[in-house]
């Protein structure tokens, strides 16, 4: 336990700092590397890469199927109720998202609209690992349904057998996501950014990943003419504010659902309670003795954090300075905090709830700013598959109206060019007489 008033503003920093993100020369030329081989040999490539990385010679990039809800069949009831349910909450909240476009007069005769449209193709990266992720497909792909996008291309790396989990099928199902293919890694971002005689690249990528998938994505993101990605990524992590009513056996269990996700899972404990944080620390070692990813949550517990504050204003100034991705407010009152709690990705406010709701099936997106980025970046949503544009229209007494403003800066930045382009329009005889 860290008693925060004893540290000074360097250990405080160091004890709210994350691990340095494997950002070595060998990773990104690797994925450089990666990347123009998927460049120039297209299919040949990711072929290659795909014996290579995943151990299976696939003779079709494609995964043909003609009626994806029959996967359905295939996965236990019991799953497919649960899919259903969580894509029911996650298309609700986000529908209700829609922007509103905007008309406004800012002069007469000046009317200016912001407007919007979905993004025209998308790519949905979802990946392989130790467990399928058919709530991530849920995540991007019901928001994409959503917004409208006309092309949804999702990417996932093939198991041993060449397949797909049918979870992920159900669920790209029920996105109405008809185009999957069976790449993963950095040359599945290569492949979704650059196109290939398969795959025709998308404007955005979007998806959580490994190192390489994450380097990849920031290095396809420079390319001129490029694609956009959704955010930069790093551990997942969670920070609970707990006071002396707090429920150690709930916070023991939200450290411990974040920790198993790998084993540079971040998990913090701020709390007022030096008991609290000693029965939590208890809990934490019980139910670690349960779980069946124990090896990779140990690990992760060992570098979590407890932290002791004088109060509570105190705790939440922590969590501000840390802005984790998912912050979990088990306090007395817990709603009450919220306008103090400003830097998170998604907050959980009172007891009943845990972190695992937003994970899967209450309807907020899990795709969330990591790293500290929930100082300056935003949680996924409707907007991050659409893109904004203005429209405006004047009417002749509307340049009359604005013009000497247009013409004068016009002036002052010594672009005559533009000036002309409002003098001929109200002194068309100028013209003439510059002839
Ligand atoms: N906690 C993860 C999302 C996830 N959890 C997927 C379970 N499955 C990152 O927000
Ligand atoms: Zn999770």
């Amino acid at each position: 336990m860290q008693i925060w008033a004893q540290l000074n503003p360097t250990e405080q920093t160091k004890l709210l700092s994350r691990p340095a993100l494997v950002d070595s020369q060998a990773l990104s030329d690797t994925v450089a590397d990666i990347i123009e081989q998927v460049n120039q040999q297209g299919d040949k490539a990711l072929l290659a890469f795909t014996e290579r990385f995943d151990g299976v010679k696939l003779k079709s990039l494609r995964f043909e199927d003609s009626s994806l809800s029959s996967f359905a069949g295939q996965i236990k009831p019991e799953v497919k109720w649960a899919i259903d349910q969580a894509y029911a909450n996650i298309k609700a909240f986000h529908q209700a998202q829609y922007p509103e476009d905007v008309v406004v007069e800012t002069t007469p005769g000046v009317v200016c609209e912001l407007k919007h449209a979905p993004l025209a193709s998308v790519g949905l990266y979802i990946p392989g690992g130790t467990a399928p992720l058919p709530s991530t497909v849920l995540m991007l792909g019901a928001t994409a349904q959503v917004a409208g996008c006309a092309r949804k291309v999702l990417c996932t790396p093939p198991n041993k057998d060449g397949e797909i989990a049918a979870e992920i099928l159900y669920a790209a199902s029920l996105c109405d996501i008809d185009e999957i293919y069976l790449v993963g890694g950095a040359q599945a971002i290569a492949a979704l950014a650059l196109g290939t005689e398969s795959i025709i690249k998308v404007d955005k990528i979007f998806g959580p990943g490994n190192s390489y998938v994450t380097e990849a994505k920031q290095q396809v993101s420079r390319i001129p003419a490029g694609p956009a990605i959704d955010m930069p990524a790093g551990p997942s992590e969670v920070l609970v504010i707990a006071d002396e009513h707090a429920n150690a056996v709930f916070v023991a269990a939200d450290l411990l659902s974040q920790a198993e996700h790998g084993t540079d899972s971040q998990a913090v404990l701020v709390s007022n309670s030096s008991d609290l944080i000693e029965e939590v620390k208890q809990q934490v070692n019980l139910q670690l003795a349960t779980l069946s990813r124990q090896a990779i949550a140990e690990q992760a517990v060992k570098h979590s954090r407890y932290i002791l504050t004088g109060s509570l204003q105190q705790a939440f100034e922590v969590s501000n300075a840390y802005a984790p991705e998912h912050l979990i407010v088990q306090i007395e009152n817990a709603r009450d905090s919220l306008d103090k709690l400003t830097n998170a990705g998604s907050i959980f406010v009172g007891q009943w709830s845990p972190e695992s709701a937003g994970d899967y099936a209450s309807g907020t997106n899990h795709v969330l700013p990591t790293y500290g980025y929930a100082r300056n970046y935003s949680s996924l949503g409707l907007a991050d598959f659409m893109r904004r544009y203005t429209v405006q229209e004047l009417s002749y007494q509307g340049l009359k109206n604005i013009g000497n403003a247009i013409m004068d800066l016009a002036d002052a930045e010594g672009l005559d060019a533009h000036r002309q382009a409002v003098a001929l329009r109200l002194n068309p005889e100028q013209l003439s007489q510059n002839s």
